[in-house]
């Protein structure tokens, strides 16, 4: 079945009076927006001014003060420091309203290398931008979300209740995740040894999570700030190379034109080492593993999912979660197979940079 959006099938009364009780005036429309893969987003539009409202998903996130706490104390510090951010207006149990960052479009599949040196340097000056963020630490908004060996009990997990009698039709991406259960605690483990350090970082670097201005295509913000938290660098730089690197998007079907793009990695290690000087050597060196690793973390997730009956990402069709998932395997491969070619264009980016 075709995917609907909400607003044929709603009059949007719920979100439009939501929006006017959180502060947006008199509401004269609501509309679906974007497509998260876990919140409800909708793009409101008064007289004056045009605003985003979302329905945050509870289940996933428990701790909804929490993280708008922290989404509230990490704008505030970047709007202090003269960066732009979005701005919450309001929010009231599992509803927010924030600010529209006006003039900008986002991308899912980059097309040009540029974009992705310009998307990996906004994030490495967010990281740095939050280096000085006062105290207390960030709320965890989601534990354990970057911890891929947890990841790989989940998916255990979901093999052995197998609810949907699943498993039996998923052996090959099985495999494929057990076949490399030993590299998926290499970055864990380096942290737990204090080689890699704990950083405030935004854990969804999902390249249209980068809002470019219309006008110049220069980065404006990052958004999606719901899993700004303690974190490593590496599934930030990570979660770049699994989605700016891509020949298409991570629901793409067709395997025969999922691969990762050397040029874009290449984009991405400039972008990102031009503005990331706090890494240390551990850091440096797990840059490409990490693009591989994230990618891998993405896949357990998805089968997980898949396995479990679809009960955690929206899907759009029966299969959808099982076509993620073959997609990141491919992706995972693609990075794999390039791992020494990348390992080499970030030794000579940090020997020139
Ligand atoms: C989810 O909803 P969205 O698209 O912002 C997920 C990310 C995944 C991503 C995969 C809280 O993000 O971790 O990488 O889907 N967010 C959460 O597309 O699980
Ligand atoms: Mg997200």
């Amino acid at each position: 079945m075709a995917y609907i959006p909400i607003h044929y099938l709603n009059n949007m009364d719920e979100q439009k009076r939501i929006a006017e009780e959180l502060g947006a005036g008199k509401v004269l429309d609501a509309i679906t927006f974007g497509d998260g893969h876990i919140n409800d987003t909708f793009k409101i539009t008064t007289p004056e001014e045009v605003f985003i409202l979302q329905k945050i998903n509870t289940e996933i996130f428990k701790d909804v003060d929490g993280m708008m706490d922290n989404i509230c104390r990490v704008t505030e510090h970047l709007r202090n420091k003269g960066k732009r951010a979005f701005k919450v207006i309001g929010h009231k149990s599992s509803w927010r309203l924030l600010s529209f960052i006006e003039n900008t479009y986002s991308v899912y599949v980059l097309s040009n290398p540029a974009q992705a040196e310009t998307a990996a340097r906004a994030f490495a000056v967010f990281q740095n931008d939050l280096v000085d963020l006062p105290g207390p630490r960030l709320v965890e908004t989601i534990t354990d979300f970057h911890n891929t060996p947890f990841r790989f009990r989940q998916l255990e997990d979901a093999i052995a209740s197998d609810n949907k009698n699943r498993a039996k039709d998923v052996k090959a991406e099985i495999d494929f995740i057990y076949k490399h259960k030993e590299s998926a605690s290499k970055i864990v483990d380096l942290m737990n040894e204090g080689k890699i350090p704990e950083r405030i970082t935004h854990n969804d670097t999902k390249i249209n999570n980068v809002m470019l201005d219309n006008d110049t295509n220069e980065a404006i913000t990052v958004v999606d700030l719901d899993t700004v938290m303690p974190g490593s660098s590496l599934y930030d730089f990570g979660d770049m190379v699994r989605t700016a690197t891509a020949s298409a998007e991570e629901d793409e079907a067709n395997l025969d034109i999922v691969y990762s793009k050397k040029e874009y990695f290449a984009a991405l290690a400039k972008g990102y080492l031009s503005e990331a000087k706090f890494l240390n050597q551990y850091e440096i060196d797990n840059l490409a593993f990490s693009g591989w690793l994230i990618t891998y973390e993405q896949a357990i997730r998805f089968l997980a999912d898949y396995i479990n009956g679809d009960v955690y990402y929206k899907t759009n069709y029966p299969d959808h979660n099982l076509v993620r998932t073959r997609n990141q395997i491919t992706m995972a491969q693609s990075i794999e197979e390039q791992m020494d070619e990348y390992n080499e264009i970030v030794r000579k980016e940090i020997k020139n940079g």
